[in-house]
């Protein structure tokens, strides 16, 4: 049998540094890897945003503590307590705006919207998670932008974690996707609406950022 043909793999035969692009489904674009170069760059303006605005605990409208910490950075920030979810230009911690968007977020987030092909993504909002072990989001819908043709970009740091994409409907049952640190997933058009979630955060150790999972959610809010 005649060898197969060289695929576009080989020419990038050392791997896991070089990205790599992925369709999850109509809309939903998985660009592995492409944040991986500056992600020393993103932990240290991170550094930044949570000694402004530092990680905490919402809690959800049904008056339940959310497993997952958050804080916020950009024009807008996503928040959520017990008269509801909504984006909102103050950190009720220290009732002061939300840190500015650092331009390495900002560009990185600009650059993958390209590369799943939303040209001129300016996001005005970076929703910032932080999962421990055992943390996990359950399935919900996004639903609280004003924009909702924008793409939301989601770059994943630290330990791996296990992606629920969904469809419109809550009760088919979700594809898991891996995500590793570097990995950034761009959801736009049709599959905005989706239903998604993150399965509990399985213990471990990651180099940069010890035993945590960080991602970054990039929305045009407003
Ligand atoms: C799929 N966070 O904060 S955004 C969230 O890993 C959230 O922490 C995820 O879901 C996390 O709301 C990453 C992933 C995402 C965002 C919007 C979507 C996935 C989506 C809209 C439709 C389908
Ligand atoms: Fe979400």
């Amino acid at each position: 049998m005649a060898a197969e043909p060289d695929t576009p793999l080989d020419l990038f035969a050392d791997g896991d540094a070089q990205p790599r692009r992925e369709t999850l489904g109509p809309g939903a674009v998985l660009l592995r890897s492409f944040a991986s170069a500056r992600a020393g760059a993103l932990l240290a303006a991170l550094e930044e945003v949570v000694q402004r605005s530092p990680f905490r605990f919402m809690t959800t409208p049904g008056g339940y503590r959310m497993s997952v910490a958050m804080t916020n950075c950009g024009a807008a920030g996503w928040v959520t307590d017990r008269s509801g979810y909504r984006y909102d230009a103050l950190d009720p911690l220290s009732a002061a705006c939300w840190p500015l968007m650092p331009p390495v977020f900002r560009e990185l987030a600009a650059q993958a919207a390209g590369a799943a092909g939303f040209a001129e993504f300016e996001p005005d909002a970076c929703l910032i998670n932080r999962y421990q072990p055992g943390a996990r989001l359950s399935l919900h819908q996004d639903k609280d932008e004003r924009d909702l043709s924008s793409p939301i970009v989601s770059v994943s740091l630290g330990l791996p974690a296990v992606f629920l994409f969904g469809a419109h409907r809550r009760a088919e049952r979700p594809r898991r996707v891996p995500l590793a640190h570097g990995d950034v997933v761009v959801w736009g058009g049709p599959a905005r609406l989706r239903f998604h979630g993150v399965q509990p955060l399985k213990e471990g150790r990651h180099p940069d950022l010890g035993a945590c999972r960080v991602n970054l959610s990039f929305r045009k809010a407003r």
